[in-house]
Parts: structure tokens; sequence; C-alpha cells
């Protein structure tokens, strides 16, 4: 589940180019329409020909709704910045890449559209290479270009495939259980309720679940959750997600609120920062200025301490305190926008190292600034974590040298990181983690887990008649070296039969057909019990697969591939013959054959059998017993 957003100067033609991806048009609003201009998110989904959903956030350019740009494009995986071909780089075409710059948004397209309007190749070069000019420095430096009308429909089929190759790899949303979804809509749906939607920024979400809304502290339950206008039990960190609450009315929630999984987050008026400002802002931002700060939907209005200078002029970075005026749900890594109330304008961008300081710093304070320096570079708890996720599931030893931290600090960390639950140790207690013991980042486990479940849900799908997947077909299945997969099944509460493992509950039924023939061939086994029905014949009466079923379900041994004993016969014959060489000292298969009445072929498969399973040992026509 992936989002894009849109980004670019006013009327280049964003919404249009969304009507032509997805057959919307997003622009909803009466007066939108009237005057052909978006002012609110718009939004949307696209399913795009290799599989992949993708939520799409279409942003009004005009420079008066810049704020509400700001409130969708904080999710977002990737952006398309839409360039006019007629008009080229214009205000807005900046100042959007710039706040996609300090949003760090790593992927992107840029879209030049209206192509229909301009068409001569030298002028689409020349804006082309404007634009690169543009970019140069930005994340979208190295972004592809797309040409495309979406007037004419030119360049639609290559901005698809562009819009999948770059999504393909882009990574996978940390979901470490605690939701975060920043409100950008809420209304009331006649029946339901209230519905609150966003992006759901980490973690998850099921119906039933108990949510927070912060910063008003309101508590409520999901009662029902939409992605893309579908129904769903479940909403996964990284999808546009519509929240049906119960218990909450529509009017007392205010904008900008987040709801959020309860305990994980505290809404926060004071938080430590790194700033770095724009180029080309007009003024230098003197200390203990007043700015607007924005994160998710939710804007308010701080003060700015700057602690290691007086003023920041254009492009400089600095350490920062805010002192807000309203709380904000904030957590380290956040990246905040930072703009100039009046005139408007944008100043930059400010990455969150601590959200929750115990106090206002001294500014210019040596020891406060190496704290936040070394905050910058990651607590220990993240450096390990991090390692981790970069590692894979490894031993503690091999996450240590990764980590490359002190050891000391290092056993302190994933003692955290075990306790938080942010990394999972394959080990039966706490007090035994040694070096080698195993350990896997929780995000890792969950699909780790969630792939072992699918490939038995399908397996006992199309295996009715199997108590549970060959435990080598899984094996090399999720691609795991022996040691890992052993203590990953063994910590995966699975039905662990050895040479095969089963999801918890799954059993091996037979029809009641299939019993009926089932009952059929076994009472002909009780008539005739050391002389039964061949395999072939067994096959033919019942089937092959039910067959095989019984001899799972252990109700007959295989001796020999033509012949099979009922389980309970077979150890009644092996009782016999144990006890026979026990009093003479040795057997033979013709006496075999007589003790049970039965004929040569049914004795020498027994025997062998017997030898194979290690109860006897051959020495010529005898068969004595195998010392142990
Ligand atoms: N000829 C031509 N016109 C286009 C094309 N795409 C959009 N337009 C027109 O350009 C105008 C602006 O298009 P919008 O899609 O509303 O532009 P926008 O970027 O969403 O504008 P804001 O949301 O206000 O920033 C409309 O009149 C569109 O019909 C195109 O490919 N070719
Ligand atoms: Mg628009």
């Amino acid at each position: 589940m992936r989002v894009i957003g849109t980004a670019g100067h006013v009327d280049h033609g964003k919404s249009t180019l969304i009507a032509a991806l997805t057959g919307t048009h997003p622009d909803r609003l009466k007066e939108e329409q009237e005057r052909e201009m978006t002012i609110e998110l718009g939004f949307g989904w696209l399913n795009l020909p290799d599989g992949q959903e993708v939520g799409i956030v279409d942003v009004p350019g005009h420079r008066d709704f810049i704020e509400n740009m700001l409130a969708g494009v904080g999710g977002i995986d990737a952006a398309l910045l839409v360039i006019a071909a007629d008009e080229g780089v214009m205000p807005q075409t900046r100042e959007h890449l710039a706040i996609l710059d300090l949003l760090q948004i790593q992927r992107g397209l840029v879209v030049i559209t209206k192509i229909d309007l301009a068409d001569d190749p030298d002028w689409l070069n020349m804006v082309e290479t404007d634009i690169r000019a543009v970019l140069a420095g930005s994340v979208l430096q190295d972004a592809p270009f797309v040409r495309v009308s979406a007037r004419s429909g030119a360049g639609m089929d290559q901005l698809i495939k562009a819009l999948s190759a770059l999504l393909q790899d882009a990574p996978a949303r940390l979901d470490l259980g605690r939701a975060r979804l920043p409100i950008d809509r809420v209304f009331s749906m006649p029946g339901f309720g209230t519905v609150v939607t966003g992006t759901l920024s980490d973690g998850h979400l099921s119906v039933g679940d108990e949510v927070e809304l912060l910063p008003s502290g309101i508590q409520g339950r999901v009662r029902g959750l939409q992605t893309h206008k579908k129904k769903e039990e479940l909403s996964i960190a990284g999808s546009r997600t519509a929240v049906n609450i119960s218990g909450v009315a529509q009017d007392r929630i205010p904008r900008g609120e987040v709801l959020v999984t309860p305990g994980h987050y505290q809404p926060t008026r004071r938080f430590d920062a790194r700033l770095r400002t724009l180029k080309d802002m007009a003024l230098p931002l003197k200390h203990a200025a007043q700015v607007k700060v924005f994160v998710g939907a939710a804007e308010t209005i701080g003060s700015v301490r700057i602690l290691d200078a007086d003023v920041l002029s254009g492009g400089d970075e600095g350490w920062v305190q805010f002192e807000l005026r309203d709380p904000l749900v904030l957590v380290r890594g956040d990246r905040t926008i930072i703009r100039r109330p009046s005139p408007g304008e944008t100043l930059g961008g400010a990455l969150v190292i601590d959200a929750n300081p115990a106090e206002r710093h001294k500014r210019h304070d040596q020891v406060v600034l190496s704290r936040l320096e070394a905050l910058l570079q990651g607590s220990p708890v993240d450096v390990l974590f991090q390692a981790a996720l970069v590692q894979g599931p490894a031993a503690v030893r091999e996450l240590f040298a990764k980590a490359r931290l002190e050891p000391e600090t290092a056993k302190n960390a994933l003692k955290e990181c075990l306790e938080t639950g942010t990394l999972i140790a394959l080990e039966e207690s706490a007090t035994m983690i040694g070096v080698e013991t195993l350990i896997i980042p929780a995000p890792q486990w969950a699909v780790l887990q969630e792939n072992i479940r699918l490939a038995l849900v399908l397996f006992h799908k199309n295996q009715p008649l199997r108590r549970g997947m060959p435990r080598e077909e899984l094996k090399s299945r999720l691609k795991l070296a022996p040691r890992l997969f052993n203590a990953v099944i063994k910590y995966s509460q699975l039905q662990d039969g050895g040479a095969w493992l089963a999801l918890p509950g799954h059993v091996l039924q037979l029809t009641s057909a299939q019993q009926a023939k089932a009952d059929g061939l076994l009472k002909k086994f009780t008539a005739a019990p050391y002389a039964p029905p061949t395999v072939k014949e067994c096959q033919a009466e019942v089937g092959e697969d039910v067959f095989a079923a019984l001899l799972e379900l252990d109700e007959f041994v295989l001796a020999a591939p033509e012949v099979a004993f009922r389980r309970v016969d077979f150890e009644a014959m092996r009782a016999v013959v144990r006890a026979k060489i026990a009093e003479s000292g040795q057997v033979t298969a013709a006496e075999v054959r007589d003790l049970f009445g039965t004929s040569r072929k049914f004795a020498l498969a027994l025997l062998e059998h017997l030898d194979t399973i290690g109860v006897t040992i051959r020495d010529g026509d005898f068969r004595r017993l195998r010392k142990s």
C-alpha cells in the first residue's frame, strides 16, 4: 500500500492529471469547480497494472492554500511534481519542491504536462533543462521525467510505468504496533456516525481497537475501517484509511487531531530540533521569532529559540527549541515545516530530535549542544534497532558487531529493545540470552509469521487430505538457513509433527463419503489382519489421496511399497516377533509366516520393515534382535 501526492504551481494541471489517472476528478467542492482551482485536499486511488494499490493526495497549488498543501504531503511515499509545459518552473513549483525536500520525500517523478499546448521539442527540451537546474541538490535531483497531456492522453502509459517502477522498491513502512493517523478530514455519515480519514503513518488499526484522539484525549473505538472505499478489518501502515469511530461526535474533533493507539504517544508543547532554513528565505530568522509549525495535518504557532546562534540566515542549520502555543503529537524523527505567519513564507524544516525535553534549555550551552549532537546520531536503542533492521535475523554477536556500540551499552540497549518488543529473541527465557541467541526485529518477525501463515493456509486449502506441509517445503519457501528456520518454527505456535507443520487447530478430516470408504477398507483389514489387501487394492478401493491420508493419520504402516498393515496389527506383530526371538534367540521368515498364518510375501515385508526401523537385524536366513 502506497500513497503518492501531487505538487506544483497553481493551474499546472495536477487535478486534471489525477482525474485522467483515476477517472474521478479530485476537486469536489462547488467553489473549487467554479473557480477551477483546488482549495482543500483531494483524494483518490489507483490500481497499477503490476497489482500495487496506490492512494493519491491531490494538493492545491495556489499560494494562498499552501497550508492545506502541507496537511497533505506529510504522509506520502512519493511525489508527482507537476509542471505545465507551456509555463515551466513557477514560484510554487519551487516552493513545493522545497517542501518536499525539507520533508525528505525521497521518491518522485517530474511530470511535464499539457504537452498538447507546447509540442515544439526544442521548447520542451529547454523547459526540461530549466527544471533539472532547479532540482539540483534536492531530493528530486535524479527523479525521472515524463511528458504527458492529461487532455489528449499522450504519455499516460509511460507515466503509469514510471510510477510502478518508482514505487516497486519503496521500503515498507515500519510497523511497531503504535498506530498514528494524522486526521486530515472529519465527517459524519448518516447511520454510521463520525468518520476521520488520514494516512496511517505508523502501526496498524483493526476493527474493535480502542483508540484515542490527541491532543484532546477523547477516547473511542474503531467501529469500521475503509481503505479506498473498501471495507477492511485491518488497515496497515502507509495506507489511506477512513476510520468510523464510535462514541465521538464529529463536532468534538478539532482539525489537526491525531488518532493513536492509547498509551504510546504524548502531546508536547516543547521540542528540540535540528532546523534547516531555505536558501531563498527573505529575512534571517531571529532567536525567539514567532513561527507557524506544521506536522502531519496539524499546525500551531510557537517561538523558536535558537540554541547555538542569534540568527539563522538562508541555508543555515542550527539547534533549536520550540515552545508551542498548542500541543502537537510528535515523535523523534518527525519532520516539521516552519513558516513565517505574516507575510506568509516557508522558512525551513525542523527534524524532531527530542519530542519531550524535560526543560527549557540554556542557550549557547556546550553540554546541551553536545547532547543534542549525540541524539542526532541516535540513542543506543535506535542504533541497535536500525542495525538489526539492516542486518535481518542474526545472532546477538553479529548484531552487536553491526551496531558498533560499547559492549555494556549494547547489552542495555538490547534489553530495552526486548522489553519494548521492537526486537524479539528466539530463546526460552530472558536469562538464557547469550551471544548466539537469534534476534529478529519485530517488523520482520511479523512479516515472517504472515508468510508462514499464508503458506500454510494455502497448503491446507489445496491439500485437505494432508496433516500438514512438509517441513522441507516450508523451509525452502521461506528461504531461511536451517538454524534460523528451526528456531522460527519453534516460536511460531504451529503444530509441529516433525516432518510436517500445520496451523494450530488444523485437522485432517475425511468427508463422510471418504470416511465410509475408509471404514469399508478397515473392515477388510480386520478380516485378514496379517494377509490384508495390497497397497494397489487399497488405493483402488478408497482412492490414492484418501489412502495417503490414512497413512498420514497413522492408521496404516507401509511395510513395503506394496504391503501395508494396520498400525494396531503391526504393533501386535512386532511384539510377537520380539517375544519369539527373545525366547529362541532368532527367527526365520518361514517361522514368522507360520506364526501369523500368512504368506511369505507378508512375512518378508514385516521383517524387512522391522530391520529398517531398527527392531531386528538380519543374519543370513535369521533375524535377531538389534542390540540398542
Ligand atoms: N490543454 C491542456 N489543458 C490542461 C491539461 N491539464 C490540465 N489542463 C487545464 O489546465 C487548467 C488547470 O488544471 P487543474 O488540473 O485544475 O490544475 P491544478 O494544478 O490542479 O490547479 P490547482 O489545484 O488550483 O493548483 C484546467 O483548465 C485544465 O483543463 C492538459 O494536459 N492539456
Ligand atoms: Mg488542482
